[in-house]
């Protein structure tokens, strides 16, 4: 006799689930319930990476569903881990706090499943809350995410009163609710067509009517409950098997060479996985999460990762079990699942037959917000450092390692701090790297507003073979943006043509400001205009070095001015916070470009500033605002410092 959970469960009987919402929500709490677990320690510490759990569920129906479970972070610094989620759910359901209500978070997980299409359940959980208040919170999601939200339920009592919930869908006749059976069998024809014969809709009716105008994102059921008291959570499992969408009835869009095509989730075609997330284990070693878009996956399929075009065998095939992994033989289309050992996948990768060369197109990263400069403790910690960031930025690819130049450091770029502080303490604690950082150094600039001439000479001929070198430059401002521009103008073989390369090389070396730790200069033309040579004495290294001082001292005589790096900021604030935000980028010595309301409630504001007064901007403004503001920065170029009063 097999078990349940080792049955493989058909995919028109898999539900595909992210749970979204606000931080502290609920969400994890939820989860718990889900899996018939409560008060473990995982509800309440802020979720900080996407976590896969499935349960199986046997419905009013008697047939046995999966519920595939991802819990996201709520913190908007891991909107790469929510949208790894989204990627592969087939419905979101928005978790809401009954007495918080509707946050800025919940706006900004409901536009990421917009972005996805992707169908949703809302859940108001903390209905035994002290404010706990369900029609004020119904009033809020209807007045910010539109009248298409039906509350399919109603609390018993509620806060310390709290009874338990009834259904206004499948309840007697008492509690069916007309408006909410009216408003259901308007969205969908056929049932419309019945019910104005006369005929009086049954529940399944309803649940099949509500479940297309799910599918098509016309209609968001919203359900309510007390995951921490496990009250709602068996009707939201229902409801999951009723009414929301199979992973057969969703599309994907694949490239296949240059053209981007549909596919349904069919299990009798080839294998193709996309891999959402993959971790490193401490037992099992790096274990990829992922979703059989079609097709069938076995212990003994061999598959290829198609960035790297390697071959990945899926020995060790895992299925997901409440919130552990156990190893399995076979998994199908619409299945969430995981294997351990691949050597080339990375999250976001996508595995499929070398014969069916198909690419699952990956959401947009989100660009870092917030850098950390990081200097290794020790002479051992800065020898495994890099590769410790290679494997935490296979795991989190919206992680980015660059290196400063000017302090060869490495530079751990992320969402924001909390995003780049979690990742360096999980340098310590996954890999044992321990680091100490520092805010990352501004990358000025210099250039010049008028031309100069100068002569670099090395003359060292007492004894020996001699270094002779006379360079004589010129250098003259370039438009902004234009980069660099030499000129070899030297007449009559003052300086042979074979050193004109050293020559060259010498400007382009002092030019990056390295050697003595100056920004490096932009935006400049450099004629070589005269020099001298001798027969004898003169080598690369002296033309090099006499054109390094040329172009020092001619800069210097130009008079550089120092440029500094500008971002083009774009904030989101409530309205009522605007007065304060906008005090502060003027302290910041920024300028508004853009004020708009988004007749939401928020306010649109787009502002330049320069980069050196926004290295810890994503902490300022969450503090300003409460946590409800947030914004993006991109590059806008460079503008003259401010003078130095010195
Ligand atoms: N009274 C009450 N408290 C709840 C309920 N659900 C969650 N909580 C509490 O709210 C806090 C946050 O719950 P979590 O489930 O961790 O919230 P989350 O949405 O997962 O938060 P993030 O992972 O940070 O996004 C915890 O202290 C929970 O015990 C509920 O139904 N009733
Ligand atoms: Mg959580």
């Amino acid at each position: 006799m097999s078990t349940v959970s080792s049955h493989p469960i058909p995919g028109a009987r898999v539900r595909n689930v992210a749970l979204v919402g606000q931080s502290g929500a609920g969400k994890t709490t939820v989860v718990e319930a889900l899996l018939g677990r409560t008060g473990s320690a995982d509800a309440g510490s802020a979720t900080t990476g996407l976590r896969a759990a499935s349960v199986p569920w046997t419905a009013a129906n008697g047939q046995t569903y999966r519920l595939n479970v991802l819990d996201t972070p709520g913190a908007p610094d891991f909107v790469a881990e929510l949208d790894a989620a989204l990627s592969v759910a087939d419905l979101a359901v928005v978790v809401v706090d009954a007495a918080d209500g509707v946050g800025v978070g919940t706006s900004l997980v409901w536009e990421r499943c917009d972005a996805f299409d992707l169908p949703r359940f809302v859940f108001v959980t903390g209905e035994d809350r002290r404010r706990a208040d369900f029609d004020r919170v119904l009033g809020q999601l209807r007045s910010t995410f539109g009248a298409t939200l039906v509350a399919l339920e109603a609390p018993v009592g509620e806060a310390d009163a709290l009874e338990g919930v009834v259904d206004l869908l499948h309840g007697g006749e008492a509690d069916r609710d007309e408006s909410l059976v009216e408003e259901i069998v308007a969205g969908d024809e056929e049932t419309l067509a019945r019910y104005l014969d006369g005929e009086t809709p049954t529940p399944t009716d309803l649940e099949a009517a509500l479940a297309h105008e799910v599918a098509d994102r016309t209609e968001v059921p919203v359900l309510l409950g007390s995951a921490l008291r496990g009250i709602g959570i068996d009707r939201l499992a229902e409801y999951l098997c009723d009414v929301a969408p199979s992973p057969l009835d969703r599309s994907v869009s694949v490239i296949a060479g240059d053209r981007t095509v549909e596919i349904t989730s069919d299990p009798g075609a080839d294998p193709l996985l996309y891999v959402f997330k993959t971790v490193s284990d401490q037992y099992v070693g790096q274990v990829s999460y992922f979703k059989v878009l079609t097709g069938v996956v076995t212990s003994d399929t061999s598959l290829t990762e198609m960035s790297s075009g390697q071959t990945e065998r899926l020995h060790s095939l895992l299925r997901i079990e409440g919130l552990d992994l156990s190893p399995t033989g076979r998994l199908e289309a619409g299945e969430i699942g995981a294997v351990a050992k691949l050597a080339h996948t990375e999250s976001r990768s996508t595995l499929a037959p070398a014969s069916t060369p198909v690419i699952v197109a990956p959401p947009d990263l989100p660009e870092p917000q917030f850098a950390l400069s990081l200097a290794p403790a020790s002479r051992s910690d800065a020898d495994r450092l890099s590769e410790a960031l290679h494997r935490l930025t296979r795991e989190d690819p919206s992680l980015r390692v660059t290196h400063d130049a000017g302090t060869h450091r490495l530079v751990l770029e992320g969402v924001g701090d909390v995003h780049v502080e979690s990742a360096v303490a999980r340098l310590a604690s996954r890999y044992g790297v321990e680091v100490a950082t520092d805010e990352v150094e501004v990358p000025y600039r210099r250039t010049i507003s008028a031309s100069a001439e100068a002569e670099g000479r090395v003359k060292k001929q007492s004894g020996g073979h001699g270094q002779y070198a006379v360079v004589s430059l010129r250098v003259s401002p370039l438009e902004p943006g234009a980069g660099f521009e030499f000129v070899d103008s030297v007449v009559g073989g003052a300086i042979p043509k074979h050193y004109v390369a050293a020559v060259r090389h010498g400007v382009e070396a002092a030019m990056s400001g390295a050697e003595h730790g100056e920004p490096p200069v932009v935006d400049v033309r450099v004629e070589c205009y005269d020099g001298k040579a001798h027969s004898v004495d003169s080598s690369e290294m002296a033309f090099r070095a006499a054109a390094a001082q040329a172009f020092r001292e001619a800069v210097e005589a130009a008079g550089p001015t120092l440029l500094e790096p500008i971002s083009k900021v774009t904030i989101v604030v409530p309205s009522d916070m605007q007065g304060v935000v906008l005090g502060d980028v003027s302290g910041r010595r920024g300028h508004v470009v853009e004020n708009r309301p988004n007749g939401d409630g928020s306010q649109h504001i787009v502002a330049e500033m320069p980069m050196a007064e926004l290295r810890r901007y994503v902490v300022d403004i969450r503090t300003m605002t409460a946590g409800q503001g947030h914004f993006h920065a991109e590059p806008a170029g460079y503008r003259p410092a401010p003078q130095r009063s010195s």
